[in-house]
C-alpha cells in the first residue's frame, strides 16, 4: 500500500473516531510490527498492543496488514477498512493442527458439495464490515491457538476475498501479565434460528452491544443505518447491481459493522454510535440446509433511532 493512501484513511478513520475520549485514547496509531525490518519504508499497519489488549488490523483489495501474532485473553480487534470495497474480519480457529491452506481446501470442498465445514473450522466472530474508509471493532476471548483472519465478503463478483489473498495467520500464545476484564454492554442482542432479540436502549448515541449466539447454526450480525428514505428494497436492489458491476450512485447506506459468524454458545461484544435514523440488523451466513443467507430466513430486524 503507498503511505499516501494510508496517511489518507487513518485521517479519515481518526474523524470517524472523535467520538469520545475513550474511543480516541485507543492505540490505533500504526506502529511498526515486528515483522517489518527496521527502518523499512513500508510501515506494517497491523500492530497489537499487550498493554491495552488491542490488535488493529487494516484491509484493503484484497489483503489483510495485522500481527501475526497476539496474547490470550479478552481483546479488542480494531478494524480499519482502506477500502475501496467492504470487507470484514472473520476469525476462525483452526483446530486439529489445521492449515490456512487446509482451510482453503475444505470451504471449497464444502462449497461443492453444499456441506457444513468440518469441525475443526470454529468460527469465532470478529469486527464485521464497516464502510470504505470507515472502523469497526469487536472485543473477543483469544484463546491460545492457530487462527486465521480471514473476509468473506464476495463483492462484486461474488468470488469471496480470502480467495484473493485476504486470509492472514494468527497465532494467540498464553498471557503474561493482567488479563483484560470483560467488557460491560448496555444492549443485548441474541442470535438464533433465524431471529435477531435485542434487549436493552436502542437509542441516539455510543452503546456497548453484546452479542450472544444461541444456535443451533453459526450467525452473524451486520449493523446498517439506512440513507433518509432509503429501505431494504434499496438496498437489495443496490446490492444487485453492485454483483453485476453496475452500482451507480453511493450506496443506499452505512455500514457500520458488527460481529462475524461466531460459533453457538460464543459471546462477543462490540461498540457503535448510533446517530437517528433507520437500522437494520443482518446475518448473511449461508444456511446448512439450503445455502440461503440467513437474511431470507427471517434475520433481518429494522428499527429505528429518533
Ligand atoms: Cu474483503
Amino acid at each position: 500500500m503507498s503511505r499516501s493512501v494510508g496517511a489518507f484513511a487513518i485521517a479519515v478513520a481518526t474523524a470517524l473516531c472523535a467520538c469520545s475520549q475513550k474511543e480516541a485514547a485507543k492505540p490505533d496509531t500504526p506502529k511498526v510490527a515486528q515483522a517489518g525490518a527496521p527502518g523499512a519504508a513500508a510501515a506494517s499497519l497491523g500492530s497489537f498492543d499487550p498493554a491495552t489488549h488491542t490488535a488493529v488490523v487494516h484491509s484493503k483489495d484484497f489483503a489483510f496488514d495485522a500481527p501475526d501474532s497476539i496474547t490470550a485473553g479478552w481483546t479488542t480487534f480494531h478494524l480499519v477498512n482502506d477500502g475501496p470495497n467492504l470487507h470484514h474480519v472473520q476469525i476462525v480457529r483452526l483446530d486439529s493442527g489445521k492449515t490456512a491452506a487446509d482451510f482453503g481446501a475444505a470451504m471449497e470442498a464444502s462449497a461443492k458439495s453444499h456441506a457444513p465445514p468440518p469441525s475443526w473450522i470454529v468460527f469465532y466472530g470478529g469486527p464485521n464490515a464497516p464502510n470504505p474508509k470507515g472502523e469497526s471493532n469487536a472485543m473477543l476471548d483469544m484463546q491460545p491457538g492457530n487462527y486465521i483472519l480471514i473476509c468473506f465478503v464476495d463483492i462484486p463478483d461474488h468470488v469471496p476475498h480470502f480467495t484473493k489473498g485476504m486470509i492472514h495467520p494468527l497465532k494467540v500464545t498464553a498471557a503474561a501479565g493482567a488479563a483484560a476484564a470483560e467488557p460491560t454492554a448496555d444492549v443485548t442482542v441474541t442470535l438464533a434460528d433465524y431471529a435477531f432479540t435485542a434487549q436493552g436502549p436502542l437509542t441516539a448515541g455510543k452503546h456497548t452491544f453484546k452479542i450472544v449466539n444461541k444456535g443451533p447454526q453459526a450467525h452473524e450480525i451486520e449493523v446498517i443505518r439506512l440513507a433518509p428514505g432509503k429501505t431494504m428494497k434499496d438496498v437489495n436492489e443496490f446490492m444487485d447491481k453492485a454483483y453485476a458491476g453496475k452500482a451507480d450512485g453511493p450506496p443506499p447506506l452505512d455500514a457500520l459493522g458488527g460481529i462475524a459468524a461466531d460459533t453457538p454458545g460464543m459471546t462477543e461484544y462490540f461498540t457503535a454510535d448510533l446517530t437517528p435514523g433507520n437500522y437494520v440488523l443482518l446475518c448473511f451466513v449461508p444456511d446448512a440446509k439450503d445455502g440461503k443467507p440467513h437474511m431470507q430466513h427471517g434475520m433481518v430486524k429494522e428499527f429505528k433511532v429518533n
